[in-house]
């Protein structure tokens, strides 16, 4: 993808005028139809229900701002249940330095549902890691990591790596190029995340000591509301963090290392 022209593709769904879902992917002119046709299909036949509104914008990037980086290394924490989960991420976001508060503050938040109202969010919270503050300029949108993918050597090298682990879904690899471009905007300490999928309890945290740290558990099964929080440096440049994370154009050329589980 290094000189044919790039698009930025991105969808976002609602159904009853709340958020639904959404999707971001780069692309070059020979596969942006697929990639487009792929995503209204998956916003019609969502778990939590078919779109009745949807989004498609394409955006052609010129070449030379495409920056390009490596992901996070991952490692799987085998945890019993959900509260074991939350437990254990909270340990580890506090060694990365975000204040017990704080995440409990998001925590509290992600399990009534961000949003105004008890609603999933259609992107992140912005949280201040030491005051456990909200700093996203809108609440019921919040911002949305955007314009990311792996270059197709890294994804099948990606799915290569999670097939036998039994991970090689949608939600694990879009959840690890979307953590590699939060964890590298500037002011981020570290990212939690449990997924709105009622089917999917998994979630992750990623911080620049762990990497990215998944649980199986994070939240009950059959539960609708989830979502990311970004926790942020006290006293950072809120909007050259917001900036980057939905304007800057990230392709993911190197994979992660794959640790062995730990319990
Ligand atoms: C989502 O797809 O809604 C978020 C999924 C987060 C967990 C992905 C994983 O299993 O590592």
């Amino acid at each position: 993808m290094s000189s044919a022209p790039i698009y930025s593709i991105r969808m976002h769904a609602t159904t009853g005028g709340d958020h639904l879902c959404g999707a971001e992917r780069l692309s070059t002119s020979e596969t942006l139809d697929g990639i487009a046709a792929s995503l209204v299909r998956r916003a019609l036949s969502h778990p939590r229900g078919s779109a009745d509104a949807l989004r498609l914008s394409v955006d052609r990037v010129e070449p030379e701002k495409v920056l390009r980086g490596r992901l996070l290394d991952v490692t799987t924490c085998a945890v019993a249940d959900w509260r074991g989960g939350r437990n254990a991420a909270r340990a580890f976001l506090v060694k990365a330095g975000v204040a017990a508060g704080a995440i409990d503050a998001a925590m509290t938040d992600l399990a009534a549902g961000a949003a105004p109202g008890g609603k999933n969010m259609r992107g992140a919270m912005l949280v201040d890691a030491r005051s456990g503050l909200r700093l996203e300029p809108d609440p019921a949108r919040g911002v949305r990591a955007s314009r990311m993918d792996l270059s197709s050597e890294a994804e099948q090298r990606l799915r290569a790596e999670l097939s036998p682990r039994n991970l090689d879904n949608p939600h694990v690899r879009e959840a690890i190029v979307l953590a590699a471009k939060v964890a590298a905007a500037p002011g981020i300490v570290a990212e939690l995340c449990w997924s709105d999928d009622p089917d999917y309890t998994a979630g992750y945290i990623c911080t620049p000591l762990h990497g990215y740290l998944r649980f199986p558990h994070l939240k009950p099964a059959g539960e609708a509301i989830g979502g990311r929080a970004f926790f942020l440096q006290p006293q950072c440049d809120v909007a050259e963090t917001i900036a980057f994370l939905e304007e800057a154009v990230v392709l993911f050329d190197e994979i992660g290392v794959f640790h062995p589980d730990r319990n």
